[in-house]
């Protein structure tokens, strides 16, 4: 094992490369980034934000604590009014956002962490109880999605989104490209941008949520034009190794299916490898997919497409983590349940330490409990 190295590897450390297998815990060169070990913060929503979706000094602590990541991502952050779908989570698009924003890069990098904004859309699932003007979600096709949206006023049925107008595609690259200029100036490391989940970009993809019979639908290559075109304007913004983008290909969550996802997520994983991007995030299928009939794609089919740098996600602990590094099907692991209850996981993980265990309760929304009280080893050992 390589737990001793120092020196950085560039992209991919296959073992042939490197003449040994790559380690979790050793530093790896994504993109423009030097990421001290390969265990990746993944976006989790915590629904902490204050008023006026601004980031406050809790949510700059909560991030300082877990600043031990190789890399963190955000919770995924609107970029928009319109692209808001769930109580309290943060916007990146107005300047008291941006300047909460900055007092958590400040508190990740006075820690040396490296930390992503993950730009989001939620599409269709939104309520007009939390659209500007009471105004239905907007989507590519009116697909209403079964089940309901977390709203003010509790869990209220989906309603049947708008379609988008082809002339109105221009101004929500518009919104993403400004986002991404906002996440520059709140001072982060790079972005990430959120296709996976069910949200605006993955309803592009999926034939399940896109039934547009223009450029925008129908057509694998029509499916992926809207989602490379934000690929394309956030690259307006930021060189390539500070942009990372994430899919789910074997995803069910919020109502999602496609007739062939092999052939979906391939040729939309194929397309984006000529950006040369820092990441892709790939989440692989979690038990709740399978249980809900989801296509299980293993990271490895990616692996087999796409020559960057591949960040993998789904119910992973240490050694299965270990064990995906080794193989070379992945080159950075994001932990998510795992980092919200063990702000130090990364020593956890290395030193074979006990975890704290992450409670649901606290998951979304409240305060500091169940957000920045789950202690350090060191804390604990005192
Ligand atoms: C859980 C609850 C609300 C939103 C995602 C942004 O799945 C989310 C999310 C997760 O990507």
């Amino acid at each position: 094992m390589n737990h001793d190295s120092t020196k950085p590897t560039q992209g991919r450390g296959s073992a042939t490369d490197m003449g040994q297998a790559p380690s979790l815990f050793s530093p790896l060169t994504v993109g423009e980034l030097h990421l001290s070990n390969r265990l990746v913060m993944a976006p989790l929503t915590r629904n902490r934000a204050g008023s006026g979706f601004v980031p406050q000094d809790l949510n700059a602590e909560y991030y300082r604590q877990r600043a031990s990541a190789g890399l963190i991502i955000s919770e995924a952050t609107q970029i928009s009014p319109e692209g808001l779908g769930y109580p309290d989570t943060p916007g990146i698009y107005s300047a008291e956002q941006i300047a909460g924003w900055r007092r958590v890069t400040d508190a990740v990098h006075a820690e040396a962490g490296k930390m992503f904004l993950q730009l989001w859309h939620v599409g269709r699932i939104s309520h007009p109880s939390m659209q500007p003007g009471g105004q239905l979600p907007v989507a590519p096709s009116a697909i209403k999605p079964a089940g309901q949206a977390a709203t003010y006023e509790g869990p209220q049925d989906f309603v049947s989104p708008r379609a988008l107008r082809l002339d109105e595609l221009a101004r929500l690259r518009d919104q993403y490209r400004l986002a991404a200029q906002n996440a520059l100036a709140a001072g982060f490391d790079g972005v990430e941008i959120h296709g996976a989940n069910g949200y605006l970009l993955d309803q592009f993809l999926r034939d399940g949520t896109n039934r547009r019979t223009d450029a925008y639908g129908g057509s694998i290559e029509n499916r992926l034009r809207f989602p490379l075109e934000v690929v394309e304007s956030v690259l307006e913004v930021w060189p390539p190794g500070r942009v990372g983008i994430r899919l789910s290909p074997s995803g069910t969550m919020n109502d999602m299916h496609d007739s062939d996802p092999r052939a979906t997520f391939g040729a939309m994983v194929k397309a984006l490898e000529h950006y040369g991007l820092a990441y892709i995030h790939v989440m692989e299928a979690l038990e709740a997919d399978t249980r809900h009939g989801g296509t299980v794609i293993p990271v490895s089919y990616f692996r087999a497409i796409y020559k960057g740098t591949i960040m993998v996600n789904g119910e992973y602990d240490g050694p299965k983590a270990q064990k995906v590094v080794a193989s070379g099907d992945a080159d950075l692991v994001s932990f998510g349940r795992l980092f919200l209850a063990n702000p130090d996981l990364a020593e956890r993980l290395r030193t074979g330490a006990p975890l704290n265990v992450p409670d649901p309760k606290s998951f979304y929304g409240g305060g500091a409990k169940g957000y920045t009280d789950y202690p350090t080893l060191a804390q604990q050992q005192v």
